[in-house]
């Protein structure tokens, strides 16, 4: 597991897990970042995928810029996909899905001191994830998304309890189409947390809905702790 960050330390971080690339921006991304930050979100992917996505020394020059930025705040910064680009800027972590590089094969590149996220669709695909090293699980997407155009059908929260069901006590953040809206109803099925691209890129002010992203999170988490 990752040497540098311990179980509890990983479900605190999943609270408010912003993904981001300048794909998702209407505006700078930069900003945007600074905003999502000022509001409190957790932790950040950068994520540059999809129509448009910067390529080569563009790539290379915003993942510094929003790693400095993540730094300044100690916001831990996660890349996607990319294990080359998260070793080139000294990334805190990376996420890889089921079609992506096999996660023990990450695991191996990484060390066992940099965080590894992996997508998990069931009980089957996270508990191989688990066993292959990862420090938390991203499974969705839980509601319909705008966001990821290979997306899978909606699962619902119903998903993320089959696989606590299982047994599997793993971080687990929930994604696809959640806001602050529904955010309690993906922590009470047994997410740490959400994970959200538009609610905070396309929000016309990213701070304050990363604030009450946050908000929600924390007070589902509060309840579910008080009744035990
Ligand atoms: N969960 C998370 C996280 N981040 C992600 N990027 C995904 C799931 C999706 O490989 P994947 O991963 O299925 O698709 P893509 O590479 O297009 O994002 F847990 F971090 F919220
Ligand atoms: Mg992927």
């Amino acid at each position: 597991m990752a040497g540098s960050f311990n179980a509890e330390q990983i479900r605190e971080m999943l609270r408010a897990y912003f993904i981001m690339g300048s794909v998702n921006c209407p505006g700078q991304p930069a900003e945007v970042l600074r905003q999502a930050i000022a509001g409190g979100i957790t932790l950040f992917q950068y994520r540059e995928k999809g129509k448009g996505a910067l390529q080569g020394d563009a790539r290379l020059e915003l993942a510094r810029k929003l790693r400095r930025l993540c730094r300044a705040s100690s916001v831990p910064f996660i890349v996607n996909d990319d294990i080359e680009l998260a070793l080139a800027v000294d990334a805190d972590g990376v996420h890889v899905g089921q079609e992506d590089e096999p996660a023990s094969n990450v695991r191996r590149r990484i060390g066992p001191g940099m965080l590894l996220g992996v997508s998990a669709h069931d009980a089957e695909e996270a508990e191989r994830a688990v066993r292959e090293g990862a420090d938390y699980l991203g499974v969705g997407p839980i509601y319909a998304t705008g966001s990821k155009e290979d997306a899978k059908a909606p699962a619902g929260p119903e998903v993320i309890t089959r696989i606590r069901e299982a047994g599997i006590r793993v971080p687990i953040v929930g994604i696809g189409g959640i806001t602050a809206g529904n955010a309690a109803e993906v922590v009470r099925a047994g997410a740490d947390g959400v994970s959200v691209i538009s609610a905070i890129s396309l929000a016309a002010n990213p701070a304050a809905a990363a604030s009450e992203l946050l908000d929600a999170v924390r007070k589902a988490i509060f309840q579910r702790q008080e009744r035990g």
